[in-house]
């Protein structure tokens, strides 16, 4: 039973402080970034305007902090397994 509530308490933990995605999961040449043809592999319905609403740099980019901040608002969902 302790063991239990143990192993719940540590998968919270790990659980609660970040979003599963990152940006090397959606980046598939290497360079830590994020294009517009790489997030649209994982997002299909993409539009280059909620791309921008990503880009808060508007370097047409997305780095690991802007890839934070959009999933903390809201303005992208982690993809389904
Ligand atoms: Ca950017």
């Amino acid at each position: 039973m302790r063991r239990l509530a143990v192993g719940t308490l540590m998968a919270a933990l790990i659980a609660a402080p970040a979003f599963a995605l990152t940006v090397s999961d959606v980046d598939t040449d290497g360079d830590s970034l994020i294009s517009f043809t790489e997030m649209a592999v994982l997002y299909p319905d993409l539009t280059e305007e909620a791309f921008a609403a990503v880009d808060t740099s508007g370097d047409s980019l997305v780095d690991e902090a802007e890839l934070t901040a959009a999933l903390e608002a809201g303005l992208i969902e982690e993809p389904a397994e």
